[in-house]
């Protein structure tokens, strides 16, 4: 990416002020309450999520899920004044807090996704429809920018693997491309040349059907804000932050490789594959270690970066592939 240097020094981080967590856990303990209430449980949970969508409030509405403990770290959660004003989101601007400052523009409903290419039952899904997929669930996950830093997030949402079950791939569809919204009234970067808009992304469709990608609608228990990629998302949690698009209306099952934006802009800096690999650096810095957002300050250490960024559980997706070349 363009690491930019930020004013107040370093391509820096927040210092956790105020960490919300205790916010946070009490809402947890609430949520969890209401789950104990398990007869009436998941329905009502199902018409409090369908209601935090309808409401015209752009985010901060309620989404309750219950956490996949087995899919979930159970390190230190970044706060959510990090995880929301610490950002990509180059159709908001360049700086980590432009999207956060510039987002409000996006209008994340009403919101339809088009499902195209190799499947058999092509459609055009809105919020609703993609909420009755499967039930929501809070997945913890570790997210890795290629820039070096990296945070832990309560990301809300289901695995992609029940969408695509539920269009039916055809036997060509070998990729899947996820691109998401360029549009110049609600997005002020769409200015800037930096990337050749719409921002495009891609997985293969194993990857894309492993259960650690998550279609994701929320996080922290609420809907996605704006500068995450309202109103939805992927987080594929064992690659590169980039890799997770944000504010998706186009998903399109192809037999050929995607053109991704990052590998169109930069192919010698960024692979298709974009896994998390210390051992592969990028050309203009090493990929060997990441810094925790939060954990800022002069004595911390940096983290050193794991394969895959600690989700081994996908290695054998890659088996034979010899991942500097395919990087
Ligand atoms: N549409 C779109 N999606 C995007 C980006 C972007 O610029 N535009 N940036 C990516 C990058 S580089 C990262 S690190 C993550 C950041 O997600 P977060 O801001 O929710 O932490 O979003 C990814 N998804
Ligand atoms: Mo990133």
């Amino acid at each position: 990416m363009l690491i930019k240097r930020h004013p107040n020094g370093l391509d820096r981080p927040f210092a956790s002020e105020i960490t919300p967590r205790e916010v946070y856990e009490e809402r947890r303990q609430f949520i969890a309450r209401i789950a104990a209430g398990a007869a009436v449980g998941s329905a009502l949970w199902e018409m409090a999520n369908r209601e935090a969508f309808a409401q015209g409030a752009p985010s901060g509405a309620k989404l309750a899920a219950k956490t996949n403990a087995a899919f979930s770290t159970t390190e230190k959660q970044t706060s959510f004044r990090d995880a929301t004003n610490y950002n990509n989101f180059y159709e908001f601007g360049l700086d980590k807090s432009d999207p956060a400052e510039n987002a409000h523009t996006l209008r994340p409903r009403p919101w339809t996704v088009a499902i195209e290419g190799e499947v058999k039952k092509p459609m055009r899904l809105d919020i609703d429809g993609l909420l009755k997929l499967a039930p929501l669930e809070e997945r913890i996950y570790r997210l890795r920018c290629v820039e070096g830093w990296s945070m832990v997030i309560p990301w809300v949402g289901y695995s992609l693997s029940n969408l695509i079950k539920h269009v039916e791939p055809t036997g060509n569809a070998k990729y899947v491309e996820f691109t998401t919204l360029a549009d110049r009234a609600q997005m002020p970067g769409l200015r800037s040349g930096v990337l050749d808009w719409p921002y495009v992304e891609g997985l293969r469709i194993d990857e894309a059907m492993h259960p650690l990608a998550l279609l994701t609608v929320g996080m922290y228990g609420q809907v996605l804000p704006n500068q995450n990629g309202a109103p939805v998302r992927v987080v594929v949690p064992w690659k590169y932050g980039f890799k997770s698009p944000k504010s998706i209306v186009r998903i399109r099952f192809t037999r050929d490789q995607p053109k991704t934006a990052w590998n169109v802009s930069a192919p010698r800096e960024y692979g298709f594959y974009s896994n998390v690999n210390p051992n592969v650096d990028h050309p203009r810095w090493s990929q060997a270690t990441e810094r925790r957002i939060g954990e800022d300050g002069f004595f911390k250490r940096k983290r050193d970066t794991l394969m895959f960024n600690g989700y081994n559980e996908v290695a054998p997706l890659y088996a034979g592939m010899d991942l500097k070349r395919f990087f």
